[in-house]
């Protein structure tokens, strides 16, 4: 059998009353409870009617029933899609038209405003989470044993979605046997076990605090302690109890900008493990100085889960994302796709059971990024060094990390063009201490028009999701052109830092 939920199972605890998750009131969920409550999930769903590679669309704050919904979807084999909460009506709507759900669970304040959807079909299922709503996805579940169904390890399990250059998203199918391998490799390669109690402070829209975060505790049946968002006050409190954390960069910085993380409050703690953006060498400096632990920096993207690690025994390379996981290939190549060199600097290109099949309904998109050896085409471009160890040194996509979230300037520039008011823009990230990178707009307005930074930021934000909008706006005479006419970002870039 092929499905992921059965991958998962194995590693739960022989004890189902094992504590799966504790939130930080000190209620606790068991493993059992979670067997249980996927089970009565996944039972209302199929009696809703939904059959195999229907999507759920789930845009939910931080939650364990959302843990169980996932896991009821797998059993069900049904494709579960979570949405970033902090999209706005405008981007669920492309969402929601795109991967058609049959059912989609939301917050009460979206449930409401459903008319301010600009959807093109009905969705057949819309409910919220809360159990006192009358349109609760809790009054669905349905007592009893629930036959998993079984599926190939090629069947999509999940859709994520992540912009692209065109400024549109584009939903990545992620199948039982991607997740399920990545998980396996992760929980070996970084030695989890039934005592790791793992810190979660993640998001679970997102490959990292979904898939990467609870494969590895699903698998070695350990504990997590739950925070509802990241905070660093709160995560020293923690870290005391817990053997793992997993976090953005930008959590490493808030904890060692903060006066209370020293020694004693890691004393349990056996790793740090760092990743979806470029962690600085100076982060991992100061925090070694501060805690005696070399933070763990790893590699990945929503389409291949992740890639490289550093080890877990022997050295952690700071600036470097370690060596491919196992079973998969990686390959550094010039522009003709021809396989460079230790120390070489070019595109980076994957290959293996973590890599996804296709985008959703995007064939010519999916062909366009693979090659005929069927290696996928990362868009990141790097380095191997002498040691096998992989650094990567830039992107050819127009890409910018703000706190391990991806912006792609070409929505945000897009909708700034639409303002009458404004001849053309330019969006690009300048470093930031807290965030990487800090989306920056670079805007030239038409003649005789006014506009400020306050009037752009305040129109993008009914638009877009806060961290897409620009965080400072210069306004300039023009825009640096090369001799073809495109924008010459890193100019600005280096204009601006
Ligand atoms: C929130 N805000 C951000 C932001 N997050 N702005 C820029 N970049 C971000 N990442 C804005 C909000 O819009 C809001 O603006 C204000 O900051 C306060 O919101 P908040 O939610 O209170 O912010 P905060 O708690 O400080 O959140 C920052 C953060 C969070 C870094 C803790 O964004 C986070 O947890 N990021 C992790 C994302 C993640 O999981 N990435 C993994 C992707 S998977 P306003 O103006 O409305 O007040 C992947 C694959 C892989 O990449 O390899 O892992
Ligand atoms: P996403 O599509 O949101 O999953 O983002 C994936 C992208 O994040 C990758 O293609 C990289 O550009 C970037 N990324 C993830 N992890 C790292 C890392 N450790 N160092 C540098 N960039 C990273």
């Amino acid at each position: 059998m092929g499905n992921l939920y059965l991958t998962y199972r194995e590693g739960f605890p022989k004890d189902l009353d094992s504590t799966f998750i504790e939130n930080t009131d000190g209620s606790k969920i068991s493993y059992g409870e979670l067997e249980e409550e996927s089970a009565k999930y996944a039972n209302g769903l199929s009696e809703l009617g939904l059959q195999p590679g229907d999507r759920v669309s789930v845009q939910l704050n931080k939650s364990h029933e959302v843990v169980f919904i996932y896991l009821a979807c797998l059993r069900a084999n049904l494709i579960f899609h979570p949405i970033n909460t902090a999209y706005k009506e405008n981007e669920l709507s492309f969402l929601l038209n795109d991967a058609k759900p049959s059912v989609f669970i939301c917050e009460k304040e979206i449930y409401k405003n459903l008319s301010l959807l600009d959807l093109e079909e009905s969705i057949s299922h819309i409910f919220t989470l809360n159990p006192a709503d009358h349109e609760s996805i809790q009054s669905i579940k349905k007592e009893g044993d629930h036959e998993i169904v079984d599926c190939s390890p090629d069947h999509t399990a999940a859709l994520l979605y992540s912009s692209g250059t065109t400024g549109q998203p584009k939903g990545i199918m992620l199948t039982h046997g991607n997740i399920g391998s990545n998980a396996h490799a992760l929980k070996d390669a970084w030695g989890f076990s039934n005592d790791d109690i793992l810190l979660h402070s993640l998001p679970i829209y997102h490959v990292h605090g979904l898939f990467v975060a609870l494969g590895c505790v699903f698998l070695s049946g350990s504990k997590m302690l739950w925070t509802k968002s990241f905070d660093a006050g709160q995560a020293i409190e923690l870290l005391p109890r817990c053997t793992v954390m997993m976090g953005v960069p930008t959590y490493y910085t808030r904890l060692v900008a903060s006066k209370d993380l020293d020694k004693s409050c890691v004393s349990n703690m056996r790793l740090f493990i760092s990743g979806s953006a470029p962690l600085l060498e100076d982060t991992f400096i100061q925090f070694y100085k501060k805690t005696n632990h070399h933070i763990l920096e790893r590699y990945g993207m929503t389409e291949t889960n992740i890639i490289c690690s550093n080890p877990l025994e022997g050295e952690r390379k700071p600036g470097t994302v370690g060596m491919p996981l196992k079973d998969i290939n990686l390959r550094i190549v010039d522009d003709s796709f021809n396989t460079l060199e230790n120390e070489e600097i070019g595109h980076i290109q994957v290959r293996g059971p973590n890599v996804f099949n296709s985008y959703w309904n995007l064939p010519e998109k999916t062909k366009q990024d693979f090659t005929s050896d069927n290696y996928f085409n990362t868009g990141d471009k790097g380095f191997v060094d002498k040691d096998g160890y992989l650094s990567i040194v830039g992107r050819t996509k127009d890409m910018i990390i703000s706190g391990g979230l991806n912006v792609y300037p070409k929505e945000v520039e897009s909708l700034i063009d639409s303002f009458d008011e404004v001849e053309e823009s330019a969006v690009i990230g300048l470093a930031d201490k807290d965030l990487g990178e800090s989306v920056t707009a670079i805007i030239v307005l038409n003649a005789n028009f006014h506009l400020g930074e306050d009037d752009i930021i305040f129109r993008l934000k009914k638009d877009i999701a806060g961290f897409k909008v620009p965080k400072k706006v210069i306004f300039v005479d023009d825009l640096p052109r090369n001799a073809m006419g495109k924008v010459q970002k890193n100019i600005l870039r280096d204009k601006y830092q």
